[in-house]
């Protein structure tokens, strides 16, 4: 995690961590906050398991519009992780869409869910990368 791809930097380490407690070892995931250019290609999450079982689980994952709209500033994405044995951590990917207009910071919310129920979430801001007039004068 110390070289974030070229466009891509590490978010602040808000990590949302829901825990369910029940007499059976409970599934806990979580996800942070992330920071990516929209000229990033991609951004790449890291989900996380957090109990120590080595039961095969899985996790649902879906992308939420907040102010960035799905189709103008990234593509929609869901899916199922699983985590076999050992495996702590997953990687999401979601497609970002670059585009010429100083349209600022948007965000979208990845919701983790299984059987419909949330198991975290997490934020992805995704950074303007056009510049120049954009540049808040306060004189
Ligand atoms: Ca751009
Ligand atoms: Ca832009």
């Amino acid at each position: 995690m110390s070289n974030p791809s070229p466009g891509a930097s590490l978010g602040t380490p808000n990590i949302v961590t829901i825990r369910i407690t029940s007499e059976d070892i409970s599934p806990h995931f979580s996800i942070g906050n992330y920071t990516f250019s929209e000229n990033a290609g991609e951004a790449r999450l890291t989900v996380v398991r957090g109990n120590d079982t080595l039961n095969l689980m899985t996790v649902e994952f879906a992308t939420h519009d907040d102010t960035a709209k799905a189709g103008l500033d990234y593509t929609a994405t869901s899916g199922v992780l699983e985590f076999k044995g050992s495996e702590r951590t997953k990687e999401i990917v979601i497609p970002l869409l670059n585009n010429d207009r100083l349209d600022g910071f948007r965000q979208l919310r990845i919701e983790l869910k299984d059987s419909g129920v949330v198991m975290g979430s997490g934020l992805l801001t995704i950074r303007d990368n056009e510049t120049g007039v954009q540049l808040n004068r306060t004189k």
